[in-house]
């Protein structure tokens, strides 16, 4: 099996003047992700579990693993000195870096660290989601909000890490999406999922039910079709929701679904953020032949305005999002943003 690097060395051989920078900045993300992956397994034998005692900027209380993931990834992509700015679901404001090396980085990423951790506890698969950008400010200094603020059809690269039954980091430059599964006997990511294509159809739907009276009416007319019985369209679907980003999407991009997380009257950008969650899953959607939108708008061509901004998600299998697309579009206009 290809290693990680092997890969991206042959990828870099394909882009012009590359200069190895790229390369180095995704190795510092892979050496997080495997510190993180180690603490992960053995959660319930350390003090790791529990709480830190404080929030974030979601209002969620942060747990121990969510700050020591955090603090992993912003050290290696610090000491890696290709990055020059990060954004995390775990810090209010942008995370900058006084060291010379890191100011003349060339790349910014937004990062959720460790995405639906509130599920350690219970063993179930959680997971790491990153955009990497480049940076538009003058190198030298310290990256700005500006250098994040760029919408996901000017990402450089997107992926996540999900460490579930097995560790594994899906992530795409554009080229299509690869996953390599970690061998910790050896601590190498290797290539097990080349060229991974989301099913066009699908028959999982994966959303919160529990939301159902608050949903747009788009929404429950979509779950209506999703539950006809029309063996033909092979429905009624399946319904699977583990209330994990990373896990729901991994099952839906190899079995073909859709994930909805939906704006309701109360909240109507919904729960997901948009920098660190949905422009990189709709990268990687869209890079393995899937659609990702807002029910309205190409999340990719979002204009972000703030970090930590939200917006609704309607992600994966081109035909299932199109649907779900078709129904908001008939019953809930009036969510469809001005622009
Ligand atoms: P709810 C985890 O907190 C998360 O951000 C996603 O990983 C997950 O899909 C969603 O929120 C679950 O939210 O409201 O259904 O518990």
């Amino acid at each position: 099996m290809k290693t990680l690097i092997e890969f991206i060395n042959e990828e870099q051989a394909h882009i012009p003047n590359a200069s190895g920078e790229f390369t180095r900045l995704l190795n510092d993300i892979t050496i997080a992700a495997k510190i993180v992956n180690r603490e992960i397994n053995k959660a319930g034998l350390g003090d790791i579990m529990g709480y830190e005692g404080k929030q974030n900027i979601q209002g969620e209380d942060q747990k121990k693993l969510d700050v020591f993931a955090n603090e992993q990834f912003i050290e290696a992509l610090k000491h890696g000195g290709q990055c020059c700015a990060i954004a995390s679901e775990e810090n209010d404001e942008l995370i900058t870096f006084s060291n010379k090396l890191s100011n003349n980085g060339k790349y910014v990423v937004a990062m959720d660290p460790l995405d639906g951790s509130s599920n350690i506890e219970v063993n179930v698969s959680i997971g790491t989601i990153f955009s990497i950008f480049k940076r538009k400010s003058e190198p030298g200094k310290p990256g700005t909000n500006e250098d994040l603020l760029q919408p996901g059809n000017q990402l450089v690269a997107a992926g996540y890490v999900i460490y579930g039954s097995s560790t594994m980091l899906v992530y795409s430059t554009g080229h299509g999406v690869n996953g390599f599964t970690l061998d910790t006997s050896v601590g190498l990511f290797l290539m097990s999922h080349p060229n991974m294509k989301i099913p066009e159809g699908g028959n999982i739907y994966s959303i919160n039910e529990a939301n159902y009276i608050y949903f747009p009416e788009g929404v429950k007319e979509y779950l209506r079709y999703c539950r006809e019985d029309d063996p033909k369209t092979n429905r009624p679907y399946i319904t699977r929701y583990i209330g994990s980003l990373v896990a729901d999407f991994h099952r839906n991009l190899i079995r073909g679904g859709i994930y909805m997380y939906p704006g309701i009257r109360k909240n109507p950008n919904g729960k997901l953020r948009l920098l660190y969650e949905n422009v990189p899953v709709a990268f990687l959607a869209e890079q393995a032949g899937g659609k990702a939108s807002d029910g309205f708008r190409r999340i990719l061509d979002i204009q972000p305005e703030e970090l930590h901004q939200r917006t609704p998600f309607f992600v994966g299998s081109k035909h299932m999002v199109e649907k779900a697309e078709y129904f908001m579009k008939y019953y809930s206009k009036e969510f469809a943003p001005e622009k």
